[in-house]
């Protein structure tokens, strides 16, 4: 046995006897074990590799039609008490949901490898990180979290006898003795699907599907949801945030954190190029952001993952060079077309699709027949050390100290292209109101905003006004000067054309540069009941093909169009009955009699 922990030695007994997989690998993270692993997949058909000379070290993984994203209706968080899991987390009582899941787990992994995979979310050894062990019978998991996170033997050295996240994962497909397997399993039906969180025990069990943050625990599941709980009860953060480092021409770095909800680029900013001369970025995370205070009293920022897992389809030289660098080597592609010659193909990768493909189902493909070839939610797992602009301090054990925060989503009206908030609660109150417009044809929802409190509507582990509570109590734990400032852009602004105004991506720099002008004192901004918007000329336009007559639009206090938010905004709050933390109220009524 690879550890002495008598804890995990135990669970993964009790774990094997329940599931009974044919055999039991304890994953040491080594590159062999993951050739090994790769090779097994081609031979059994359930991956394909790339091209040698165009995507090398790349594979292709095609999943089940009925498996190709989070499911979020079938996850859960079974609190004791389901007052603790508030209106937007689905609540089952913890003991039913476990004698429901015991039975589907009864058997689950027979004629499968059992795999025990020790990961940290963080690196090895910092202080900010985390160690979960992820038991799953899924070896593209493996695979995964090998890129995902940190993974194998070093990781039960820095466990110890020490504490660990329970992460139980099965595809929920057992086979019969002689029965072959299928190229992506999973269970059959999605009502037997569960993706389960016991935040009082820090556990998770997902069941059912083999697909990223379903199946990938470290991510959503553990990085987000309980991790969340246990930054709530130990005074840090854990939050849905990219992590930029910014470098003015001077020479002077900053660091600043952004919570996006899904489709506003959040991927696209953490690699930015600026458009801007001089200025430099360089990615740090691009999606999830631990933050505890350090000695000083500055809140320090790791990114807990070590790779990414990016949406395909739209990414391109133009949107996102340094990902379309990346995902050159090493990568594993989910759901994806698969070109004659090898390579891979999506939609808006800024090439013409072939004359002939297989698609993301693994069917002929030709373009104008109507489908897509890759998936919407088509995935790219890759290492960050291949990412041209990560930071060399990327995997500082310390963290990086954070300047700003930035908040935003997708909103045609009303919200400004950056607005300073007045201070941390105010900043607070912004962020319980972001969110991004809902055209009714996106997924089936109502049109009209989406409120996403800091992107993390699908991510809490707990009650969502416990959880702005939790900011709350965040911002009296040091001095205010010490705080980041918190800033709600919007790229999404558009005319009364239906047009964007903003030309966004690399352009989006010369916000940033505003932003640090503001973190160090020499921005200039008035002040309005929103918050302190630019000044007029303090957005650096320089070579900008915006005019004066768009600039103002873009920074335009809109006094009609918040009197319409105001009313929506009231509406969401009353879904957090008591448990919406009474200053964010007192803001929302200060913004409405300031509108008076
Ligand atoms: O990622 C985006 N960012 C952030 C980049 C660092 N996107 C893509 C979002 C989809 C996931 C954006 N889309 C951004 C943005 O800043 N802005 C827009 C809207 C937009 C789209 C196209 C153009 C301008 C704005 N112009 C042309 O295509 C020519
Ligand atoms: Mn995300």
């Amino acid at each position: 046995m690879p550890t002495k922990n008598q804890n995990l030695l135990n669970w993964a007994e009790e774990t094997a006897a329940l599931c009974k997989p044919d055999r039991v690998c304890w994953c040491d993270g080594s590159q062999q074990e993951y050739d090994n692993l790769l090779r097994e997949m081609v031979d059994a058909g359930m991956a394909i590799p790339l091209n040698r000379e165009k995507r090398p070290g790349c594979y292709l993984f095609r999943s089940h039609p009925s498996d190709v994203a989070r499911v979020e209706n079938r996850t859960f968080v079974a609190s004791k008490n389901r007052e603790d899991a508030g209106p937007t987390c689905n609540w089952i009582d913890p003991d039913e949901l476990k004698a429901t899941m015991t039975v589907l787990y009864d058997g689950c992994m027979k004629g499968r490898t059992m795999y025990v995979i020790p990961f940290s979310m963080g690196p090895i050894g910092s202080p900010i990180s985390k160690i979960g062990v992820e038991i799953t019978d899924s070896p593209y998991v493996v695979v995964n979290m090998k890129i995902m996170t940190r993974i194998g033997t070093a990781v039960l050295d820095a466990l110890g006898d020490g504490e660990f996240v329970k992460c139980l994962h099965s595809v929920g497909k057992p086979l019969e003795p002689g029965e072959k397997d299928v190229s992506w399993p999973c269970a059959p039906s999605i009502d037997q699907k569960y993706i389960s969180h016991f935040p009082e025990e820090r556990m998770i069990w997902s069941y059912g599907s083999g697909y990223g943050g379903n199946a990938l625990l470290g991510k959503k599941c553990f990085a987000l949801r309980i991790a969340g709980v246990q930054a709530r009860d130990e005074g840090w953060l854990a939050e849905h945030m990219l992590i930029l480092k910014i470098t003015d021409p001077d020479g002077k770095s900053a660091y600043v954190c952004g919570a996006l909800p899904s489709f506003c680029g959040k991927t696209n900013l953490a690699m930015v190029v600026p458009a801007l001369p001089g200025w430099k970025a360089e990615t740090i995370g691009d999606d999830i952001s631990w933050m505890k205070f350090g000695e000083d009293g500055r809140l320090y920022a790791i990114n807990p993952e070590a790779g990414f897992f990016g949406v395909v389809p739209g990414t391109s030289m133009k949107s996102n060079p340094n990902a379309m660098k990346t995902i050159e080597k090493n990568t594993i592609f989910t759901n994806v077309g698969l070109t004659d010659d090898g390579d891979v193909w999506w939609e808006g990768c800024g090439t013409p699709a072939p004359a002939h493909l297989i698609d993301w189902e693994g069917n002929d493909w030709t373009p104008g027949c109507g489908r897509t070839a890759a998936h919407a939610n088509a995935r790219f797992t890759a290492p960050a050390c291949e990412c041209p602009s990560i930071a060399p301090e990327w995997e500082d054990p310390a963290g990086v100290p954070v300047s700003a925060i930035l908040i935003g989503g997708r909103r045609g009206t009303a919200i400004p292209l950056v607005n300073e908030s007045l201070d941390w609660c105010h900043g607070v109150f912004l962020g319980s109101i972001m969110g991004s417009e809902t055209t009714a044809a996106a997924i089936g929802l109502a049109a009209g905003v989406r409120r996403d409190p800091f992107a993390m509507l699908p991510f809490t582990g707990y009650h969502i006004g416990d959880y702005l509570r939790h900011w709350l109590d965040i911002g009296k734990k040091t001095d205010a000067s010490k705080l980041p400032g918190i800033y709600f852009v919007n790229w999404f602004r558009k005319d009364e054309n239906d047009k964007f105004i903003w030309p966004g991506f690399g352009e989006n720099s010369r916000v940033l540069k505003w932003i640090l002008e503001r973190v160090s004192g020499t921005g200039k901004a008035i002040q309005t009941p929103i918050g302190n918007l630019p000044a007029p000329g303090a957005i650096d336009a320089s070579g900008l093909d915006v005019s004066e007559g768009d600039m103002a639009g873009l920074l335009k206090f809109d006094k009609e169009a918040w009197r319409e938010e105001i009313a929506s905004i009231k509406e969401n709050y009353k879904s957090y009955g008591g448990r919406l933390p009474e200053e964010l109220g007192e803001e929302l009524a200060k913004l409405e009699n300031s509108l008076k």
